[in-house]
């Protein structure tokens, strides 16, 4: 092979040193690069092959995070038990996004048109951030990872925004699971741009028959199921026999999900998020999704902290924050500390 390089004309043989040199001092780069794994942060290799960050916290707490889609398929308490659910059949195939565990919806949740219905952040490949801006945040958690998405060309063709998305994932000392999003317009020509969003959150439960959802109680909704027409919810708490795809608004920053049999309330805290998705496929649904078994809805609920009824617009170097706290406590909980209104007076 020869190649013109600035008027002189060089074989290949005679390049091999300096391909070499340039080999070694890449692989050099990429080691002493390449993240640190300790205690509290462990970079390893997922389902095929995928790369993953497990988080332990000391007390025996544990996540795990895909840097494809930055999407959480793990949340364990520190009894090793998983609290998230995560589809026997999904698929860690890229484009496909993973069935369960948190996927994240950005820039749409549940939109039309030429994005896919819940955008693209879930479908792509995310980097670790090791020079993230300073992080206002209030957790001495050292078991934590931050990863950035910026926008491809190919992103820009179906939704022409300048954007630097920040995922904070970390696990707080009680084994609490915190998820702080950062997304900035960094737009130079002056344009803003709205967005919608989820964290589509995925409850591993024991028998979805036996669960109770309060928080949600006398609010209004869109249903999905119902050409997304509004409804007022009824005056108790949430349970379930049969599908269900509801868009609740205005929510309180606490909702609770109990599971009678597990004697576990999980307790969903957001800031940002005014609204909250409620989501189970039931029988029907179930079995027409090839990444989700027949039965598995029975062990599972989504409670989707989101912005979806007003979405969310940022003129350029505006920042949006939307942060989800989850944790798992003895259903002792007393879930009279999440009256609606009480919670919407800010108690
Ligand atoms: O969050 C509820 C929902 O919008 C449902 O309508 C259903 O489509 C679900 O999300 C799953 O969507 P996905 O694109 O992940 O298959």
């Amino acid at each position: 092979m020869r190649r013109r390089i600035g008027g002189e004309v060089q074989s290949a043989q005679s390049k091999v040193p300096e391909i070499k040199r340039v080999y070694d001092f890449l692989l050099e780069k990429e080691k002493t690069s390449a993240p640190s794994s300790s205690p509290y942060v462990e970079f390893s290799k997922g389902v095929n092959g995928l790369e993953k960050v497990i988080l332990r916290e000391s007390r025996g707490s544990s996540a795990e995070v895909y840097l494809y889609g930055a999407h959480v398929t793990s949340w364990k308490n520190d009894h090793g038990e998983e609290l998230l659910f995560l589809s026997s059949k999904a698929v860690f195939k890229p484009p496909k996004a993973i069935r369960g565990g948190i996927p994240i919806c950005f820039p749409q949740f549940g939109g039309l048109g030429t994005l896919d219905q819940h955008g693209f952040a879930r479908n792509r490949f995310w980097t670790i951030d090791d020079d993230p801006p300073p992080f206002p945040t209030n957790t001495l958690s050292k078991a934590f990872v931050d990863l950035i998405l910026k926008p491809s060309e190919e992103d820009s063709k179906n939704w022409p925004h300048s954007f630097e998305y920040r995922l904070r994932i970390a696990l707080g000392p009680g084994g609490d699971l915190m998820l702080t999003s950062r997304i900035r317009n960094t737009n130079s020509e002056g344009k803003p741009f709205s967005f919608t969003f989820a964290y589509h959150t995925y409850f591993s439960v024991s028998d979805i028959s036996e669960v109770r959802v309060e928080g949600l109680e006398t609010l209004d909704y869109l249903d999905n199921l119902q050409n997304r027409d509004r409804f007022t919810e009824q005056g108790d708490a949430l349970t379930f026999e049969s599908e269900v795809d509801k868009i609740y608004l205005s929510t309180p920053t606490k909702i609770a999900i109990i599971d009678h049999e597990k004697k576990r309330t999980f307790v969903v805290r957001k800031d940002g998020l005014p609204d909250a998705v409620v989501w189970n496929p039931w029988d029907k649904k179930a079995k027409a999704m090839a990444d989700f078994g027949d039965d598995e809805y029975k062990y599972m609920l989504c409670v989707e902290a989101a912005a979806i009824e007003k979405p969310i617009t940022l003129k350029p170097g505006e920042e949006w924050k939307g942060r989800l706290e989850l944790s798992a406590v003895p259903s002792s909980y007393c879930s009279g500390q999440l009256d609606p209104q009480r919670v919407l007076q800010g108690s």
